[in-house]
């Protein structure tokens, strides 16, 4: 089809700009040339097991180095059901991370030099001793529950090993309560599961993908992009829900420009149609669902007509993709998501999604939501933890639901107050850049200042690195081992990280770090081995395999045990929800005094002048952390500014004018940003990719190009069910003089 076509010219057009591969084929492309470019690299290179870290879909790939330890290529693994042998543009590009110049390259500590605060080079002796000596300090003062952990990827597991030994729970991340933490709460009290990572979302068998501001394409999760690709050329309808025209919307037979924040009200009049209209799947329903009849009442106010007045959305629009949801059903998805904290009720619409799939019955069907199966890799020997007496669960114990410590609770909690039952003293910081991360940067910034030690482990010097007393470099995945990757999947499989190439510059692994601090802090018992290669090593071969073998494999995948991948006709299936059964009326929150099933609430509307701040994914960057990379800079260097030519000319926009931004608070952003002049935005709207506008001059190719949106975002919307930050509650207007100018004069 066309629309086939669209995706593999522009992944061609991004192959032909690469300078990272030119075996990239994201989606598809010429079977034999990938097969002679990958048989030639083999034969001339050393290659070594690895997953990718460049985001956490953690695709299993080889790295190919030469005599001299540079990494040539990473080409993806044939075997791994995350990549099925094809990288994306940014794995393929994850080269850079390890070559970029502005790395870390030695530990550093704060110091005062002639009354200016600066830091000087520091030997890992030095440092680690003194993290230890601040540690024991906090620890025997207030107890370790008062040392946080703020961490995200690998480096984060191997450090929260220490922290249990030291007696902290106080352990948090931004993909939780900044990600996927309503989607997990929704889907969770619906049908008491997880969604996890990789969605165990049937894409390559549907019939029907439903894409609720789900832009996969920009968002370069691998196998779910490959997977959609092939749904296509299977004749699958895709039905995208977005303000903006995403690159998911060009695929899609109906693109749905819904008015920022109505989505919940467009989810209950889909459920009107199916139930009004008798076509959503009664056997299903019947056999597996709980609180059908008050759903049923529920939902009977919510006509089309009543959606079109909040969302803009046609009735026969409404009513036509609920037909096509229900034709395909049970081969129909609407897909959970991923980075959804938007308005602060974020688990109810997700709550929403999770029972319209309920209704098409997707949840253990063919072309829905399979079963996926995991492998627990056994825990390497070690004593019991000890009990901490308080940790991230009081910390957020005000949200019923938050089952993962919350990030922006933990910066309330460290600024404190009079009456602080938390009182937290040090953060260690790993692989997480908090400054363009968490919304309401000032909070950041003033609990960072209240805190007695901050330290900062990271490969980069990104804005975080600039806030630590000490900085400790780690080196790169391709440089280290790291945890056996085992993510649960059609077919359970592990993957193994071998170093490559030697650590570059003075850098060192986490495993590393974390086991100096340990001894250092007297718990060398919760540390016995000499090196992370005997702890995979005892696992393998828990397993029945062996290191020897993983070097030569990578991936190995494992029988299934749990039984068919989707519900079998003649059998029942237990839900791990109260009733055992998929919950749409939900007991759990009707007696916590939440809405037992979602309604839709109103929320502000962007005043006169201003537009709704609205951001996401580029296909070649993750988060902050890849713009700075040498690769993938090439590919993109800045962002843009997406305007509606009808804003563009009230205000006298032109393509690629300088602008800056002010929000609803008088906050400007610290740099200007392009404008791009698009249809494909709403009128009430303004876009942006994340990750760009560094503000620290060691990010030599990423700093000052773009905005931040994080400056921008100083108002969040907290969802009370678990705590997530609804961030996209936040206006900005368009300055086309530059502000700080007149300030300064
Ligand atoms: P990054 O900004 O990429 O993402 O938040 P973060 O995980 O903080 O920062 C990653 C940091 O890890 C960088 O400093 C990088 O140099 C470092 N790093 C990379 N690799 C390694 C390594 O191997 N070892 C160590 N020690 N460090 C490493 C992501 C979070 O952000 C998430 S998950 C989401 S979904 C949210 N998205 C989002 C958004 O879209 N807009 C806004 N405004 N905020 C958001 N916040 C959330
Ligand atoms: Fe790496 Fe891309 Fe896979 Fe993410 S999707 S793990 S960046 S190859």
């Amino acid at each position: 089809t066309s629309r086939r076509k669209f995706i593999k010219i522009s992944a061609l057009g991004i192959g032909g700009l690469a300078t990272v591969s030119t075996a990239y084929k994201m989606f598809g492309g010429n079977a034999y040339l990938d097969a002679v470019v990958k048989e030639n690299i083999a034969n001339k290179f050393k290659r070594s097991a690895t997953y990718c870290e460049v985001c956490f879909w953690k695709c299993a790939a080889w790295a190919y180095s030469d005599d001299e330890g540079n990494i040539q290529k990473i080409i993806g693994n044939d075997d791994d059901s995350h990549c099925n042998g094809r990288l994306c543009p940014r794995g393929t590009g994850g080269v850079g991370m390890y070559s970029d110049d502005d790395r870390l390259k030695t530990p550093l500590i704060r110091t005062t030099i002639d009354g200016e605060e600066t830091y000087r080079e520091a030997s890992w002796e030095e440092a680690l001793d003194l993290i230890a000596s601040k540690f024991k300090g906090i620890k025997e003062t207030y107890g370790a529950e008062s040392i946080a952990l703020l961490k995200h990827g690998s480096p984060g597991s191997h450090l929260e090993h220490l922290f249990k030994a030291m007696g902290s729970d106080t352990i948090a991340e931004p993909a939780y309560a900044q990600c996927r933490g309503p989607r997990e709460t929704g889907f969770g009290l619906t049908f008491g599961s997880w969604v996890g990572s990789p969605e165990p979302t049937d894409i390559r068998d549907t019939k029907c993908l439903v894409l609720i501001g789900s832009h996969i394409g920009e968002n370069m999760h691998n196998t779910q992009v490959q997977e959609m690709s092939d749904a296509i050329d299977n004749g699958a309808t895709i039905i995208t829900v977005d303000p903006r025209f995403s690159t998911a919307a060009s695929k899609s037979e109906h693109w749905l420009a819904i008015k920022p924040a109505t989505d919940i009200a467009l989810l209950l009049s889909w459920m009107h149609v199916l139930i009004e209209e008798g076509i959503y799947n009664k056997k299903y329903v019947e056999k597996y669902t709980s609180g059908f009849e008050q759903l049923k009442a529920h939902v009977q106010k919510y006509t089309p007509e009543w959606a079109y007045g909040i969302t803009t959305i046609k009735p026969d629009v409404i009513r036509k993709t609920a037909r096509i949801m229900a034709d395909a059903a049970p081969a129909a998805i609407i897909h959970p998501g991923r980075h959804v904290t938007w308005y602060g009720d974020d688990s109810q619409r997700e709550r929403a999604i999770a029972i319209l799939n309920g209704l098409l019955g997707s949840w253990g069907n063919r072309g829905g939501f399979y079963l996926k199966e995991g492998l627990k890799v056994p825990d390497f020997p070690c004593p019991e933890y000890p009990e901490p007496k308080w940790g991230w669960h009081e910390i957020g114990e005000k949200y019923p639901y938050a089952e993962m410590g919350n990030t922006s609770e933990v910066v309330n909690a460290t600024i404190g107050g009079s009456d602080n039952k938390y009182p937290i003293k040090a953060w260690m910081v790993a692989g997480t850049n908090l400054i363009q991360t968490l919304p309401q940067r000032d909070k950041t910034i003033e609990a960072i200042n209240t805190l007695d030690f901050m330290v900062v482990v990271d490969t980069m010097p990104m804005e975080i690195t600039g806030y630590a007393d000490v900085v400790l470099p780690e080196c790169t995945y391709l440089e280290r081992y790291d945890e056996i990757r085992s993510a649960p999947n059609r077919i359970p499989s592990i993957a193994v990280r071998i170093p490559a190439v030697k650590p570059k510059y003075d850098s060192k692994p986490a495993w590393w770090i974390s086991k100096e601090l340990g001894e250092r802090l007297g718990l060398g018992e919760y540390f016995n081995y000499n090196d992370f290669e005997e702890v995979i090593e005892w696992q393998l071969q828990q397993l029945g395999t062996s290191l020897e073998e993983m070097k030569k494999l990578g991936v190995k995948q494992y029988p299934r045990k749990s039984g068919s991948l989707f519900f079998e006709e003649d059998k029942n299936h237990t839900f791990f929800t109260p009733s055992g059964k998929i919950e749409f009326y939900s007991h759990q929150l009707a007696a916590k005094g939440f809405d037992p099933i979602p309604v839709y609430t109103p929320h502000p509307e962007p005043p006169q002048g201003f537009y709704r701040l609205n951001y996401g994914r580029s296909p070649m960057h993750t988060f902050s952390r890849t713009i700075n990379n040498p690769n993938l800079n090439d590919l993109k260097s800045e962002n843009t500014l997406w305007v509606n030519p009808k804003v563009a000319r009230i205000l006298g926009l032109k393509k690629n004018q300088e602008v800056w931004l002010k929000n609803q608070d008088d906050v400007v952003s610290t740099f200007s940003i392009k404008v791009r002049v698009t249809e494909r935005v709403r009128w009430d709207s303004v876009y942006m990719y994340h990750g760009f506008g560094h503000n620290n001059k060691k990010l030599t190719r990423a700093f000052g190009k773009g905005v931040s949106d994080t400056d921008l975002i100083t108002k969040v919307v907290v969802d009370p069910i678990m705590g997530g930050t609804g961030l996209r509650g936040n206006f900005v207007s368009i300055l086309t003089e530059n502000p700080h100018k007149t300030l300064a004069i």
